[in-house]
């Protein structure tokens, strides 16, 4: 029956567009020698939130998040990790690099939620 065809497809549309949305935002964060770039990003609330933080400096370097409870391990220069996050409310979260001295150097940052 055709007619019976048609609600059906559009409802499995409506889920398939329902779970792209929940799908959140995707950031991709370097690491360089000592700063982010970018180091303001920006999400939407509600949604989760991952993070590609790829180490291009030197050195190694973490993405850790002290509001959030949620950091990378420290990954040497080359490599690529992923993290992800689920803040509950809109608002700004610092990010910053905890291995020794390189916060003061630079490696700092805001993750602004809206
Ligand atoms: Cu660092």
């Amino acid at each position: 029956m055709p007619h019976r065809t048609a609600p059906l497809a559009a409802l499995l549309a409506a889920c398939l567009t329902a779970t792209a949305s929940r799908a959140g935002t995707e950031i991709t964060v370097v690491a360089e020698q000592f700063s982010f770039k970018p180091a303001t990003v920006e999400a939407e609330a509600g949604a989760p939130i991952t993070i590609t933080f790829e180490n291009k400096g030197a050195l190694s370097h973490n993405l850790t998040f002290p509001g959030l409870d949620a950091k990378t391990k420290t990954i040497q220069s080359g490599d690529t990790v992923t993290v992800t996050l689920a803040p509950k409310e809109p608002g700004t979260y610092p990010f910053v690099c905890t291995v020794s001295g390189h916060k003061q150097a630079g490696m700092k940052g805001k993750l602004v939620v809206e």
